[in-house]
């Protein structure tokens, strides 16, 4: 029986040096060691030997047990290695090549003025807010002053839905709509940003649909002196500390008085220049004292309250701050434009 042991260590061991693969070691692993294998036979017929020979043979086929273990798992090992070399090399990746560039979206040149604007006023205390562009014919003209036979809101100048509802032409009727919630509550500072329309029809300076920004202080005691100083805060932040104002008197129907805001060129710095045809002024801003009636209609009786109001038109200012020749590039996207604004 020691015999049969031994040679079946010989013949396994030469078997395993033939081995050429994991699969291989595994059959060769499940033939010599396996629960139907010889070593397993040669075991369970132990029973028959005598009490002095058992242990002898015992002792023999563990070792011939452990000679062919010792065999296999060093080659199992190997082969471990092997393939995790294998699977390391396969998913090499080189963390020095260069990423490839995604395209990336960024933020349209108006609405990065809008923010600006938004900014600076947030800075003075006032709220942003905002309202439907399809808008009631009260709310768009006929709380602002606006009566039905009033020149402004001739048919030809707005897109009506209905008789009764067309597209906001200013984003006043937002500060109507808020003045309404506000049940005479003060104070009020908002400001509203928003498309509004007009029937015009496009050119280089003049488009169809167009971005405003509008202001509106309610409180007691407010007086033109406090427009002025907003205003002046305003553009001095928005185009540099140097910068000044001039008004003029105006006309609108839903401020009494009215003013047009100039500021000072900020390309030239007042001193005359192609961008402002040489008079050293811009036009900026329409503004005034809230009209005593828009006041009434709104539910602020004018003895109590007063206010103010401005608008500004976001592509002009935008135009002015980027050089920007064409309104109606803001709204073709052509990306050569788009892409000129990504890094501002
Ligand atoms: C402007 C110019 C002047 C204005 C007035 C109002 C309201 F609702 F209070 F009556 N909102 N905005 C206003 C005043 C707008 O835009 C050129």
């Amino acid at each position: 029986m020691k015999e049969r042991l031994l040679a079946l260590k010989t013949e396994a061991l030469q078997e395993l040096e033939r081995v050429e693969n994991a699969q291989q070691l595994n059959d060769l692993r499940v033939k010599y060691l396996g629960k139907k294998g010889p070593l397993t036979e040669i075991l369970r017929g132990m029973g028959a030997l005598s009490a002095e020979e058992r242990p002898v043979i015992g002792q023999v086929a563990n070792e011939v047990r452990g000679a062919i273990e010792e065999v296999i798992e060093a080659k199992q090992a190997e082969y471990a290695q092997a393939e995790t070399a294998n699977r390391l090399k396969a998913e090499m990746v080189d963390v020095t090549l260069p990423g490839r560039r995604t395209a990336h979206g960024a933020v349209h040149p108006l609405n990065k003025v809008i923010q600006e604007i938004e900014d600076i006023f947030i800075g003075m205390g006032y709220s942003v807010a905002e309202g439907p562009q399809v808008e009631k014919d009260y709310y768009n003209f006929e709380a602002l002053n606006l009566p039905k036979d009033h020149p402004a809101r001739d048919m030809q100048d707005s897109f009506y839905i209905t008789d009764e509802i067309l597209m906001r032409t200013q984003t006043s009727p937002v500060q109507i709509r808020t003045m309404e919630k506000r049940q005479g509550a003060v104070p009020i500072k908002i400001i509203s940003p928003g498309q509004v329309y007009r029937r015009d029809d496009d050119d280089a300076t003049h488009s169809h649909m167009f971005t405003q920004i509008e202001g509106l202080v309610i409180d007691r005691h407010i007086r033109m002196s406090d427009l002025k100083g907003t205003l002046l805060q305003f553009v001095q932040e928005m185009f540099g500390p140097q910068t000044r104002i001039r008004m003029r008197p105006s006309f609108f129907p839903f401020t009494e008085p009215s003013a047009e805001v100039d500021v000072s060129c900020m390309m030239c710095g007042g001193q005359g220049c192609r961008t402002c045809k040489k008079t050293g002024w811009l036009e900026i801003l329409g503004s005034g004292m809230v009209h005593p009636r828009v006041l009434e209609m709104s539910g602020y009786d004018p003895n109590e309250y007063s206010g103010f109001a401005f608008g500004m038109g976001v592509e002009r200012i935008a135009m002015l701050k980027y050089g920007v020749d064409d309104i109606r590039h803001f709204y073709t996207n052509d990306i050569r434009f788009l892409k000129q604004f990504v890094h501002i």
